[in-house]
């Protein structure tokens, strides 16, 4: 569901006069600065440990909540990769149950995609080589166990990717990391009244997704970024369970999109608005050369099921707090304006060189196949699958089962998938190559805007073309799935073979 120009501006307009500052117990929490994730370098072979881990974190102002993640209390450093190049760490872990690594966005080997049956089990370090060669991207990793990628996630086991493709084209795109080329990983998170970290799904919580009531940036919650006066690079990841963001900033400026999941687009693309949908990434250019500090808000999630009856049918029974700001823009993070660097950029390139893979594209002989993304799979009914345990969700009517391999496609055909979504919008991702979006909801974007993709956020029917350069056997097959983290974890994901 992308949101129109207008429709985010009288949305945003609405807010401004008085912004829905969120999370009423923690109000005056936010505004400190931005932190920028340590950089695990790994280009030119160097290599790394990176170990799953807890931690105690501060969070919110004066209380420390336990948390996770990787080499560090909480999320993990910027891990970043050259295509051509083999990736090389050592995964560890010294929590008390499995993780793994996803390594989402990744066009590497079933075996090296860290999905849920690579799990690194605690105490028994696991080493990985990652074959890179894919176009330059904005990508993620994550744990990706069965049933508990949620719980993962939401404490913390989560960081982003860059991969740069050396023989590319410099295209003067801004590129000084953590100065004019900044990750912003947005998330959302409940704290239970102590100020600890809370992951509580359930009934309609867990059934249309957990959202959380304060936004945090890089771990952070709605913090200042300082910026210098030309143009600046935001690298957007939602790495949110379920939250879809419709991104704008406070004075209605616009910017360009530069890049999606898959990495960049042919031409800056430029726009007023912009919606991620779980595990989406976008790359855009901001002027700052005004001088002017400015906000980067959001409005509101209004992805619900059935047109959130089920919410308000259920409100007396919700087990946590209540999603973001009712019905009001909120804030996500704010800008700083300081002087120009040195080599602060000021001009945009009117063409970039776009991201390209080796893709079939005789549409019109490629076989079909359909996927149905199911939210009450044999009409068991809203409360069986409120009460439901793993197997509520569902794609063609079958929940996930590590002991079933759904599909399977041959290395190197092209095919095209039709997606459609039952109930709500779902963000369907798919492992192991990037896609391109024919048509979502019955119109055609076209790639110049859309791009290469690993999740689509699909209401009605979407049309992809698919094609696997990469293989992946029975014992790591890769996964399709709903990225709202508790439909994934109730089912709604699948495997398949690629030979
Ligand atoms: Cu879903």
């Amino acid at each position: 569901m992308r949101i129109s120009r207008r429709h985010f501006l009288s949305t945003a307009a609405a807010g401004l006069a008085t912004p829905a500052l969120i999370g009423t117990a923690f109000a005056a929490e936010g505004g400190n600065m931005l932190p920028i994730p340590d950089l695990l370098d790994l280009r030119g072979g160097a290599k790394a440990a990176l170990d799953a881990q807890a931690g105690q974190t501060a969070i919110l102002s004066g209380r420390m909540s336990a948390s996770a993640g990787y080499n560090q209390g909480f999320l993990g450093p910027v891990i970043r990769m050259n295509r051509g190049e083999t990736a090389r760490l050592t995964l560890g872990n010294r929590l008390h149950e499995p993780v793994s690594v996803h390594w989402h966005g990744m066009h590497i080997e079933g075996g090296q995609d860290g999905g849920p049956h690579t799990l690194v089990n605690p105490d028994e370090p696991v080493e990985a080589a990652l074959d890179v060669d894919q176009p330059a991207a904005t990508l993620w990793y994550h744990s990706h166990v069965h049933e508990r990628t949620g719980a993962h996630v939401w404490y913390g086991l989560a960081g982003m990717v860059m991969v740069d493709d050396p023989d590319a084209p410099d295209d003067g795109l801004p590129s000084t990391y953590g100065v004019d080329d900044l990750p912003l990983v947005v998330q959302d998170r409940v704290f239970d009244r102590a100020g600890q970290l809370l992951y509580a799904p359930q009934g309609p919580t867990r059934m249309m997704g957990y959202r959380g009531d304060q936004i945090l940036v890089n771990g952070a919650i709605r913090p200042v970024a300082s910026v210098p006066g030309g143009l600046v690079r935001l690298r957007i990841l939602n790495g949110s369970n379920a939250r879809i963001y419709h991104f704008g900033f406070a004075d209605g400026r616009s910017f360009h999109q530069i890049g999606t999941d898959g990495g960049l687009l042919p031409a800056p693309l430029q726009m007023n608005g912009l919606t991620l949908a779980p595990a989406e990434r976008a790359e855009i250019v901001v002027d700052f050369s005004d001088g002017q500090g400015v906000a980067l808000l959001s409005a509101p999630d209004t992805n619900m099921m059935m047109g959130g009856m089920m919410g308000g049918m259920m409100g007396g029974a919700m087990a946590s707090p209540e999603p973001v700001a009712d019905g009001g823009v909120f804030e996500v993070m704010r800008f700083s304006v300081g002087a120009p660097g040195a080599d602060t950029k000021t001009t945009l390139p009117a063409r970039i060189t776009a991201a390209t893979l080796p893709v079939a594209r005789d549409l019109a002989n490629l076989p079909r196949r359909r996927f149905s993304l199911d939210m009450m799979p044999g009409g068991g009914g809203m409360m069986s699958m409120m009460r439901g345990g793993g197997h509520a969700m569902a794609i063609n009517g079958d929940s996930m089962d590590m002991a079933v391999i759904n599909q399977q496609f041959r290395q190197g055909q092209a095919e095209i998938w039709e997606v459609s979504a039952e109930m709500m919008a779902h963000p369907f991702h798919i492992h192991g190559t990037s896609f391109e979006v024919l048509s979502n909801s019955g119109s055609v974007a076209g790639f110049e805007r859309t791009g290469w993709k690993d999740v689509v956020l699909v209401s009605g029917t979407a049309e992809l073309l698919v094609q696997f350069n990469r293989t992946a056997d029975s014992a790591a097959p890769y996964m399709y799935h709903c990225h709202i983290l508790e439909h994934e974890d109730l089912g709604m994901m699948g495997q398949f073979t690629v030979t």
